[in-house]
């Protein structure tokens, strides 16, 4: 089995546990050692062959034994027993919407449904309103959950894209803010840490009047169902099936109410065993004190941080993936990159291959944001599907742009989007590629051969002084499809031996390279290109989600090259400097 698969296993033993009613510890033992395996970012194998797996955060020595075993044997006695002792089928029953653990285990104990298809039929056969607790209504509700969960798991188990939760996201977050009654109001949860794809909305608002917060909003169009409604809580689903929890807390509590559904729980694990070690309990009430003495004031979340003597840690590095063992080695954090620091919008393209607007509009456009610079980087011959851009149709575009760069502020930079091939070559001959400012090399085809050909065809296009920055890494689509296989660590040693830069790529599909590998390619001293792949001139707004990537790999101001002035950032990617 491979980490995914024993993730996955470690995940399905925690949910057998938590149906038991087992220790919380225990279950969350078994999640996080998920979540480390999930982001192991080197080969499993070789942790256990040298016996390093009990030095991965997360992993204690009796988890250890059982993921050596599910590595070895595919199989681990545990999971054996708690399958035999609950279908399978009944756990996903209980993850029903409405339902839970403890329905599922009646409507399994009273009518023997082992899978949610025979939940379904016996719904439809009526055989659920008889029996105690249920009714006709909650075979119709059961019903509508079934049908909900099937149009989720079809959209990737529920989850969206990030860009399309902000898409929603704040313009409610500007019908809430508009009220006077509402004192501070954010959106928290993955979407506050950058995650690239979040399975809800969660929003707090800090307000003395919770009632008329809650009434305005059940009253945002495009509301289909208020699904709870509490005092200070409520849920709510837009007619699209998003679903949005909303939390209204005293404006003293908004700090720390923020802070707790910002999350993730992975990184709260670690905080509130710090704050047990300084006398102090957290929890989303806000901070305490252990010996009764009451509650804390903590007026922002700088102020919560410094109350555990650490730094205001970002919330794109809250998930318990080293930034706790950084705030303890001195990192403040202050140098992360920032959006403000972007000088050049790097990896665009026009109509000369699959792009929507001119050179001009893409030029006139990065003006109006302030740009110092922009490169055009059309796809080249080989991506034909993609109008990839003959010889002759780039010299044009190089005439194209000499005709456009006068009446623009930005300088327009000539670059291509140069296809790897198959055996590592790259398209267009040198003497072409050596012409230009910006050469990106990316693989567009064949992302489905082993890994072991797939590394040897990165590492060869490597080898090539004019290869300077590895567009859209691991050819990832979210949602759509995986990264591509190949052993990320010798590329990594390879791009950091020939000086190439890695692409943060920020179109909201990709987000690649992602963060658990960002942190290894930092660790060799690899410098990145935090990139907008703008197919329009909408699409340069995207920068924003590729900070948000490299920040959250850790990316610091001084190692992203185009944050550095026009002739600097030159010197650095060009391909003609060798
Ligand atoms: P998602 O919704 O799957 O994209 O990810 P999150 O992180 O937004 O998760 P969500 O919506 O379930 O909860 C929002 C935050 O609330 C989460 O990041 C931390 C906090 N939270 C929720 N449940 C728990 C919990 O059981 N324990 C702790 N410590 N925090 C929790
Ligand atoms: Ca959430
Ligand atoms: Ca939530
Ligand atoms: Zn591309």
């Amino acid at each position: 089995m491979d980490a995914a698969a024993i993730a996955a296993a470690l995940r399905e033993i925690a949910q057998h546990l938590t149906f038991r009613g087992e220790n919380q510890f225990k279950v969350r033992a078994y999640e996080n050692g998920a979540q480390a395996l999930e982001s192991l970012g080197e080969d499993l194998g070789k942790v256990i062959a040298e016996k390093r797996l009990t030095q991965v955060r997360g992993i204690g020595s009796s988890l250890a034994e059982k993921i050596e075993e599910l590595h070895r044997t595919g199989a681990t006695a545990l999971l054996d027993e708690l399958r035999a002792g609950m279908p399978p089928g009944v756990l996903e029953i209980a993850r029903l919407p409405d339902l839970g653990p403890k329905k599922a285990k009646a409507l399994h104990d009273a009518l023997g449904v082992g899978s949610v298809a025979e939940l379904e039929a016996a719904c439809v056969a009526g055989k659920v309103r008889a029996l105690k607790g249920f009714g006709p209504r909650s075979e119709d509700k059961i019903l509508a959950g079934i049908k909900r969960a099937s149009a989720q798991a079809a959209q990737g188990g529920g989850r969206i894209l990030l860009s399309s939760a902000l898409e929603v996201g704040e313009p409610l977050l500007a019908h809430l803010r508009a009220l006077p009654a509402v004192r501070a109001a954010d959106l928290a949860g993955s979407l506050r840490r950058w995650r690239e794809t979040v399975a809800d909305l969660d929003v707090i608002v800090g307000s003395d009047d919770p009632g008329a917060v809650m009434d305005h909003f059940v009253a945002y169009p495009g509301v289909g169902a208020v699904e709870a409604r509490g005092d200070t809580k409520c849920t709510l689903r837009l007619q699209t099936g998003l679903q949005i929890d909303l939390r209204v807390v005293p404006p003293g509590d908004y700090a720390t109410a923020l802070h707790h559904f910002t999350g993730s729980k992975a990184h709260h694990v670690v905080i509130r065993g710090r704050a047990r070690e300084r006398g102090l309990t957290i929890s989303e009430w806000g901070v305490e004190r252990l010996d009764g003495s009451g509650k804390l004031e903590v007026g922002s979340e700088a102020a919560l941080y410094q109350l555990l003597e650490l730094p205001y840690i970002p919330p794109e590095l809250r998930e318990n993936q080293g930034e706790l063992e950084a705030a303890d080695a001195g990192d403040r954090f202050e140098d992360l990159v920032q959006a403000g620091d972007v000088r050049g919008l790097i990896h665009c393209h026009t109509t000369y291959s699959d792009g929507k607007n001119s050179v001009e509009d893409m030029a006139r456009a990065a003006d109006a944001l302030g740009a110092e610079y922009l490169t055009i980087t059309d796809h080249s011959p080989a991506a034909a599907y993609a109008g990839g851009v003959g010889l002759e149709r780039l010299l044009e575009q190089w005439d194209e742009i000499d005709r456009v760069q006068p009446r623009v502020k930005v300088r327009i930079l000539r670059g291509t989007e140069s296809d790897i091939l198959e055996d590592g070559a790259l398209d267009y001959p040198p003497e072409v590629l050596e012409r230009l400012d910006v050469v990106i090399a990316s693989i567009h085809s064949r992302m489905k051969m082993d890994a072991e050909k797939m590394t040897a065809r990165l590492i060869a296009a490597m080898r090539h002084p004019v290869f300077k920055i590895w567009g859209h890494p691991l050819g990832r689509r979210l949602l759509e499809r995986e990264p591509f296989g190949c052993d990320v660590e010798a590329v990594l040693d390879a791009a950091a031996a020939s000086r190439a830069a890695i692409e943060i790529n920020g179109d909201p599909h990709r987000l690649d390279l992602e963060p658990k590998w960002i942190r290894l390619a930092r660790a060799r001293g690899l410098r990145f290109v935090v990139s907008t792949d703008a197919h329009s001139v909408q699409g340069l707004g995207y920068l924003r989600y590729g900070v948000a990537t490299a920040r959250r790999g850790g990316v610091r101001k001084s190692e992203v090259l185009n944050t550095r002035p026009l002739d600097a950032f030159l010197r650095a990617v060009r391909p003609a400097a060798g």
